[in-house]
């Protein structure tokens, strides 16, 4: 029989073991916190600013927001925000969303005149009994909640919009293409996860289509119990597979965020084998451990991983092609 003694040594002993099962206790597993990643080149200034905020102890909803902000704040980028290619009228629509670690969340699609919708996107979150607005109701609620009306067409979007007019192709080509997407999550120090993703959307798109970045599900989505994902590229395709949602889901199912993206891709290949070939989609994942991956249709996917261990660098995905 196990004496109070006893027991008490054998519990002394357990929790000074590093080994891996010992009585059958088992550690929990190293966390890397805080971290965050994003996608593209472009990532590595919105990584900059969002780690401001998370090696301050902050939250992780307010680091993605802050690192989503960079982009469409930069009139160079041509695809996210003030600069952001149009529509095949002319017209500047941005899609977006963001997600807390209570599986709040908040969406606009198809806003017009609003540098910043990540941001317009949060107050959908935090100050309507709503998810998501679109169109002229996205931007009246934005005018309302104090947002500025602002021209998005730059002199260089134009110039390259009329260049387009001149064939009015619509053809995108994977990673140059007419898009390249914000998607950005983060594990924060208290070990809670949140996401944003913004995007002026594929570029000549037809008036009114909405793609997958302002969709929760397919461009975002977070769950605090398992992880976070995001994707880029044709949203068409993402939406169709439901795709940061099932990334999260796999993870659930015990695959690593590298395998999980790996298996969202697949399905895309699985269920487009031919067009798959021509177009970009990449996802990024990040688990409640501060693990992370990343994979691609297409070889070019980029992204930008910040954490104690990795300061800011940039890594190209392993792609099925
Ligand atoms: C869309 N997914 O509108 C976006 C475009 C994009 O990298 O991601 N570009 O379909």
């Amino acid at each position: 029989m196990t004496t109070r003694r006893k027991f008490l040594q054998l519990g002394t002993l357990a929790s000074l073991a590093p080994v891996t099962k010992l009585f059958g206790y088992t550690p929990p597993p190293i966390v890397s916190k805080p971290v965050v990643i994003s996608t593209w080149n472009f990532g590595v200034g919105a990584n900059e600013e969002a780690w401001k905020i998370l090696s301050n102890n902050g939250r992780a909803l307010d680091a993605v927001e802050a690192g989503a902000r960079v982009p469409e704040g930069d009139p160079k980028e041509s695809s996210v925000g003030l600069g952001g290619l149009p529509d095949r009228d002319g017209r500047v629509t941005l899609d977006s969303c963001i997600m807390d670690e209570f599986a709040n969340c908040g969406a606009v699609a198809c806003l017009e005149h609003i540098v910043h919708p990540v941001s317009v996107a949060r107050k959908v979150m935090e100050k309507t009994p709503h998810v998501f607005l679109v169109g002229e109701g996205a931007l009246k609620f934005a005018l309302d909640n104090g947002f500025k009306k602002e021209k998005l067409l730059t002199k260089e979007s134009e110039k390259v919009w009329k260049e387009w007019l001149k064939t009015a192709q619509y053809k995108p080509v994977a990673n140059i293409e007419n898009h390249d997407t914000i998607g950005i999550v983060a594990l924060d120090d208290k070990q809670n996860l949140s996401g944003a993703c913004t995007t002026s959307g594929m570029a000549f798109k037809m008036q009114g289509r909405v793609g997958d970045s302002p969709i929760i599900g397919a461009a975002l989505f977070v769950d605090n119990e398992i992880g976070a994902a995001t994707s880029t590229g044709v949203g068409e395709e993402v939406i169709r597979i439901v795709g940061s949602h099932l990334v999260v889901e796999l993870m659930r199912q015990g695959n690593t965020p590298q395998e999980a993206c790996e298996k969202a891709v697949q399905r895309i290949v699985k269920n487009q084998p031919k067009k798959s070939k021509e177009i970009q989609v990449g996802f990024l994942a990040l688990n409640k451990n501060g693990d992370y991956g990343a994979y691609a249709l297409q070889k070019g996917f980029t992204y930008a991983v910040y954490s104690k261990e990795v300061p800011n660098k940039i890594f190209e995905a392993k792609s099925y092609y």
